[in-house]
Parts: C-alpha cells; sequence; structure tokens
C-alpha cells in the first residue's frame, strides 16, 4: 500500500491507512518494523531506523501517525519515499511467530515549496581582460558560482538573471532545476574598458518561475578588468617647431617633448627614441623627452632639421607613436645664443607605426 504525505508534517498527524482494514477483531498491530522487503518479499538493506522510527501505529485501531517531522528534502537518498514493515499479530495465539503477518506500507512524502534558491556564498569576486571578446567566460575566484533549490520539480527550478551588470555580462545557463553551476560570459565586449572602469559590481538573482510564490536568491558579484595594452602614446601640443642659433653649445636643450598613455603601469610609461638614421646632431633623453645638442651645428651645411622621434610604451617594448619636430638653425649675427621654440600646423605630425 502506498500512502502520500505532505512534508513538512507536524508529528502527531494521522494517517488513516489500509493497515487499519487488515485488522480483524482476533488480530492486533503490535508497532512497525525496522526491517524493510521489496515488494516481492526479498530482505532489502534496513533504512535508517532513524527514518522508520518518524512513525508511529496505534496497536488497537492499526492507525498509523507521524512521530516526527517528516521533511522531503531530507530524506532525498531513499527519493521522499519510506518503506515501513507493519506486523500484526493475534493476539490470543500461543505461538505468536505462526499467527502473524507483514505488509509493507509505502509512504510517499510529497513535496511543498518550503526552500528558497539560495546561492553556495553570499558574494563572488572575479576577474577578466578587458577588450575581451564576446562569450569569454569570467574567471571566478573562488572556483564556481553555485546556486541550489532542492524542492521538487516546478518548486525547483529557477531562471537565472542578471541585475546591475548593465548588460555586460550574460549567464549560461539560464534555467536551472534544483542545482547548477553558473557560468557569466561576455555579452558587450565594448564596455570592458580598463580606462573607463576597474571593476563592475551586479547581483546574480535565481528566481522560482514556475511557482506562485517566486521565491527568489541572490549574490553580490565584483567582476575586476585586467588592464591590457590597448593605448598608444598620444603626443601632446605636437606638432613640433623650433628654430636655433647656429652656436648653440652641446647639451643645451632645444624642446621638451611630451607624450601620455593611458594604460596602467609599464603600459602607460612613455619612453623616447630619436628613429631617423644620419642625424647625429641631437639626442633626446629616453625617459624625459628633452632634446639637447649633442653635435656642434653647422648652418653653412644644414640649415633645417627634422627628426623622427618615437614615443614608445612599455619599457620601449610595446606600442609606438611618432612625430617629426623640427628646427631651423639661425645665423648668430653676434647675437648669443638661443633657442625659439614654435608650434607649426605645417609639420607633419607622426603616425602610428
Ligand atoms: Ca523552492
Ligand atoms: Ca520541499
Ligand atoms: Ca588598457
Ligand atoms: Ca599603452
Amino acid at each position: 500500500m502506498v500512502l502520500d504525505v505532505r512534508s513538512v508534517m507536524i508529528a502527531g498527524v494521522a494517517l488513516h491507512c489500509d493497515v487499519k482494514a487488515m485488522l480483524d477483531t482476533k488480530w492486533l498491530c503490535i508497532g512497525t518494523s525496522r526491517q524493510c522487503l521489496t515488494p516481492g518479499g526479498s530482505a532489502l538493506p534496513r533504512q535508517d531506523p532513524a527514518l522508520v522510527n518518524k512513525f508511529a501505529i496505534d496497536a488497537s485501531t492499526g492507525v498509523m501517525t507521524i512521530a516526527e517531522e517528516v521533511d522531503r528534502e531530507q530524506l532525498l537518498d531513499i527519493n521522499g519515499r519510506f518503506e515501513v514493515m507493519v506486523e500484526v499479530r493475534r493476539d490470543t495465539d500461543v505461538d505468536e511467530w505462526k499467527a502473524n503477518a507483514t505488509a509493507l506500507v509505502y509512504v510517499n512524502v510529497l513535496d511543498i515549496n518550503d526552500n528558497e534558491p539560495e546561492f553556495a556564498k553570499d558574494s563572488y569576486t572575479g576577474s577578466i581582460l578587458e577588450n575581451s571578446p564576446k562569450s569569454v567566460p569570467v574567471t571566478i575566484d573562488q572556483g564556481d558560482i553555485q546556486v541550489y533549490d532542492w524542492d521538487s520539480l516546478d518548486n525547483g527550478t529557477l531562471a537565472i538573471t542578471l541585475d546591475g551588470d548593465d548588460g555586460v555580462f550574460s549567464v549560461q545557463p539560464e534555467s536551472v532545476v534544483n542545482e547548477g553551476t553558473i557560468l557569466l560570459r561576455v555579452l558587450d565586449p565594448t564596455k570592458l574598458d580598463y580606462q573607463l572602469m576597474q571593476s563592475i559590481s551586479f547581483q546574480l538573482v535565481a528566481t522560482e518561475y514556475k511557482t506562485p510564490e517566486r521565491y527568489s536568491g541572490r549574490t553580490n558579484v565584483i567582476v575586476h578588468l585586467i588592464d591590457t595594452n590597448d593605448k598608444f602614446p598620444q603626443w601632446v601640443d605636437a606638432p613640433y617647431y623650433v628654430e636655433l642659433y647656429e652656436n648653440a653649445s652641446i647639451s643645451d636643450h632645444v624642446i621638451q617633448l611630451l607624450a601620455t598613455d593611458a594604460d596602467s603601469g609599464d603600459y602607460g610609461i612613455v619612453y623616447y627614441y630619436i628613429v631617423d638614421t644620419g642625424i647625429d646632431r641631437f639626442v633626446v633623453k629616453e625617459t624625459t623627452g628633452l632634446v639637447s645638442v649633442d653635435q656642434p651645428l653647422d648652418r653653412e651645411t644644414t640649415d633645417k632639421y627634422y627628426l623622427t622621434v618615437e614615443a614608445r610604451d612599455y619599457k620601449g617594448q610595446g606600442n609606438r607613436n611618432s612625430t617629426q619636430p623640427g628646427g631651423g638653425i639661425l645665423d648668430v649675427n653676434g647675437q648669443c645664443a638661443r633657442v625659439r621654440e614654435y608650434r607649426l600646423t605645417t609639420v607633419h605630425r607622426g603616425g602610428r607605426l
């Protein structure tokens, strides 16, 4: 015989079962047995006696009752189904072992929606490279993001959504039954710019969508963006043009060049290099961009110079951008040596190499 009982039931509630129908005036029900039998009658491994003891039976009426609280979600290893052996014995028998009978009572514990969706952790942290393409998964520091609702079928069926991520990520899967491991993937790569934001905070939400209660659970997620060297040095105030007198001394400052780079750390530190071959009249300090005279100038030979200077990030090994500062050599005519600096729009601005 099979009985159904709603979980969680309160101890003492009567189950009117067919055990009573087995009884007549000559038989007494003496209680539940701890031994389980298959429907065919062969011995099974015993259910935990503690489980069988959740039931009691009235010895005179045969009415089974619940002796302890029954929670289906605590009985998943037996699929929410008890197998209770009930024994009856005729009280007038001298040899009670020959005058008894047994029946196996199956008790199915029916589910109620008494669990709310829950994530394994209250918060998660993750990381991802900026500019990662669509569908790339976020690396989660804690391993997997796991969500649970152990209620049965619709009561444990969840929709997984994002709240507050501004459309940057997607979730996979979008629906879970009972338990699931949630992956976060890139949905909109254009918003993964370290120079715009270094981290994104949002919530993951698991919501029952097949129950009237619509229970839901949330967890907090912070995804840190990892900078990449995606920005190139940019020249400030280019193009450059200077005029200097031919008697300028070695080490005289000619012009201060400046390029900036928005990346962080070494990706954003700029070094300067003169890349022309055959022009050895000037030097640039790698770390500052200051151009100085390195060889005596001779106006009779050359009255104009154009250098090509590169700004490079990542210790001089990364992205490059060049400019071409120009210089005119002026006759001294008895004046003191000095430098005149101009910004000329006609001077070509170097492009990316
Ligand atoms: Ca539930
Ligand atoms: Ca339940
Ligand atoms: Ca960057
Ligand atoms: Ca850079």
